[in-house]
């Protein structure tokens, strides 16, 4: 007989487009992933009881509670996952830290190293289980990635570049502020694009490549006051609206980076590239099971990139998916975390990247912003 899975009691907090993203995917990794835990969705907190009640009843949430702090005082909630705007996370990770729970948040970890830096000390002193949903690291494809550099096929790297890109703030009519539009809120988000859509390719930078050793930047906003959606009034913009980034890699090799929300035509259009002496890997959101690959290897008139589809048993992954060929989606890359978690529980830890790791990326968007503003080189 098979052994009894362990139930992990999950304590969501928030209602948003994350919250349905990280509930899909604990709805589903069991099911998928032999982990030897059962994630049972308990309960969710806002303060909004009407909405985080509807949200409830959709993913099958067993109660709703109006303050954050009730889940964490709660003797039957095991993981607290944070999905609300990040000037709230801080506070809700250090408690629920203390309180022994683990913790799992939506990206960034914070909105500056500063901030972070508690937080990392929370579950580190606690011993709690803790991860960042840093999601596009667990595409099938960008793992194997990360896997064929780990394995040396690149040799030396020379390059590594990455762009994220959206049109959706174009309009000077889009508020600042308020539920849906906080993250053009600098105090609610700290910061632009840098911490929303940048801090991906930085975190899947840093896992792929190495840590960065310098960069400068530009970074631009191109509306410059905004309607706060809470009190009507016009007031100034402080988040980044695009940003531009050159860097210096620890290993040697020199990155690129650009987002912005500014791109017209484009609403999330994630890519990535990587250069080595051996070969080349390139892979692009909108077609997230290819890998473009570049072999120097072949030589005469076969050579040039070949398109690899990471759909089979023995791509990350993809083995307790369908069978070869068929394919996953972005909802999965959160599963594909959420299993890796689990299975990290068994071993008395949770799963990269941990509140420590993601502090690193605090870190290097902290120095965007700062180069952004002084036009300067800034060394880590
Ligand atoms: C912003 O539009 C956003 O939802 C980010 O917050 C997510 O992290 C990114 O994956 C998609 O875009």
């Amino acid at each position: 007989m098979a052994a009894k899975k362990k139930t992990l009691n999950v304590g969501m907090v928030g209602y948003g487009f994350m919250a349905r993203a990280h509930s899909h995917a604990w709805s589903e990794v069991a099911q998928v992933f032999d982990t030897g835990y059962h994630p049972v969705l308990k309960a969710v907190a806002a303060r909004s009881t009407g909405k985080a009640q509807a949200f409830a009843d959709q993913w099958g949430y067993e109660r709703v509670e109006s303050d954050w702090r009730k889940l964490i005082e709660a003797k039957d909630i095991d993981a607290i996952d944070i999905c609300v705007p990040n000037d709230l996370h801080a506070e809700i990770a250090i408690a629920a830290a203390k309180a022994g729970k683990m913790v799992l948040t939506e990206k960034p970890l914070a909105r500056t190293a500063k901030e972070g830096k508690p937080m990392v000390d929370a579950v580190e002193k606690a011993g709690v289980p803790n991860m960042v949903w840093y999601n596009y690291r667990r595409i099938p494809a960008v793992t194997f990635i990360k896997q064929m550099v780990d394995k040396g096929k690149l040799g030396k790297i020379f390059h590594y570049r990455a762009a994220f890109l959206q049109d959706w703030t174009i309009n000077p009519d889009v508020p600042q502020g308020g539920t849906a539009t906080w993250r053009l809120d600098v105090d609610a988000a700290g910061s632009g694009v840098t911490g929303d859509l940048l801090a991906h390719c930085v975190d899947t930078a840093l896992w792929i490549n190495s840590d960065i050793a310098s960069l400068t930047a530009m970074t631009e906003t191109f509306v410059k006051e905004r309607k706060h959606a809470v009190t009507g009034q016009m007031q100034p913009v402080g988040i980044d609206d695009a940003a531009g980034v050159l860097a210096r890699f620890g290993n040697g090799s020199l990155g690129m980076f650009e987002s912005t929300r500014y791109a017209r035509g484009h609403k999330a259009a994630y890519t990535l590239e990587i250069n080595g002496e051996h070969g080349s890997f390139a892979w692009d959101l909108h077609d997230l099971h290819r890998v473009s690959w570049f072999d120097h290897k072949v030589e005469g008139p076969l050579r040039g990139w070949s398109s690899i589809h990471v759909t089979d048993g023995d791509h990350p992954y993809m083995g307790k998916w369908w069978v070869p060929g068929l394919s996953v989606g972005y909802g999965e890359s959160f599963t594909h975390q959420a299993a890796d978690f689990l299975m990290g529980l068994g071993k008395k830890k949770g799963a990269a990247p941990t509140f420590r790791d993601a502090l690193e990326t605090n870190r290097v968007c902290d120095a965007i912003l700062a180069s952004g503003k002084s036009g300067r080189w800034v060394t880590l």
